[in-house]
């Protein structure tokens, strides 16, 4: 059982790379806000309690990788790594700049960055590939990886969920992050796939879905996915798009939209707000 401390301090980091992000996109320029936003408290999870890594060897080979396969939202990620420290916080400030080491989307260049994403649909068969090389090798780490809800249209993303149960892997954790906005409007829209979760139980998947914003109920839940023996484990994470900014919540505007002055300081403030009510 976690401590309610911790829990309150993977609360704190959430609000400290959402603040990351805010710091990224700053006021003016286009930036993935909604969907890096809505993995803040998965992320702070992930990289501040559950994931084995180290920033001064960020190759070890006995780490654990983490795969953003709905790559956009790489903002997220760089805060999580920025805050571990696997580059200098300078880095933040040259996000998509020619000569900044933070791109778009995820890349190896990056310390910390285990796959390029960015084409969605990729990620889960790059997944089971290290898996299943881990396997190979006996080494004890896992892999995960996050998706999105709009990114289900893929269909590799199907055919590597088959390959997954096919080959037993268990040493992935899928994520799936279900905020119901995709890029251009409600994931149900776009491209409707109903009953998610029994499409991936059909796949031969265990699945389980939690409060993805309740950093105590994704631990809880990774904790049983550990316990799945001989078949991959998916977490669906029920999230609401660009969460912690009302602005920007369940706003598809905000999928890779502008801040003007006014959004920005509001978004300080929701900040600020929620850091005093922890
Ligand atoms: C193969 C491919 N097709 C289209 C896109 C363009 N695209 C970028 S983000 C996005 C929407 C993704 O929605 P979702 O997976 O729900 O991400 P989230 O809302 O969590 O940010 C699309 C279609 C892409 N990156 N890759």
């Amino acid at each position: 059982m976690v401590s309610e401390n911790t829990i309150k301090e993977l609360k704190g980091i959430a609000l400290k790379l959402r603040a990351d992000v805010l710091e990224m996109i700053g006021i003016g320029v286009a930036g993935h806000l909604g969907g890096s936003i809505s993995l803040a408290e998965t992320m702070a999870v992930l990289y501040f309690y559950k994931m084995k890594i180290d920033k001064n060897n960020p190759r070890d080979p006995s780490r654990d990788r983490l795969i953003l396969s709905k790559g956009h939202a790489a903002l997220i990620q760089y805060a999580a790594l920025c805050e571990k420290e696997f580059f200098p916080r300078s880095e933040l400030k040259r996000v998509k700049k020619l000569d900044g080491l933070l791109q778009g989307h995820p890349d190896l260049t990056i310390p910390g960055i285990e796959a390029v994403t960015g084409s969605l649909g990729q990620g889960l068969s790059i997944g089971n590939g290290m898996a299943l090389a881990l396997r190979l090798d006996k080494n004890p780490a896992r892999v995960y990886v996050i998706m999105g809800d709009g990114e289900q249209s893929e269909g590799q993303l199907w055919e590597a969920a088959e390959a997954a149960a096919n080959f037993n892997i268990d040493n992935l954790t899928a994520f799936l992050d279900w905020n119901k906005i995709q890029a251009t409007g409600p994931t149900k829209e776009v491209f409707n796939i109903p009953d998610l979760d029994k499409k991936w139980s059909a796949f031969g998947w265990e699945v389980i879905t939690v409060d993805g914003h309740d950093p105590a109920k994704i631990l809880e839940a990774l904790e049983k996915a550990e316990t799945v023996k001989g078949r991959p484990a998916l977490i669906i994470l029920d999230t609401v798009k660009g969460k912690g900014f009302s602005f920007a919540e369940g706003n598809a505007a905000y999928h890779n939209g502008i801040l003007d002055e006014a959004a920005y300081n509001k978004a300080i403030q929701e900040l600020e707000t929620a850091k005093a009510g922890l």
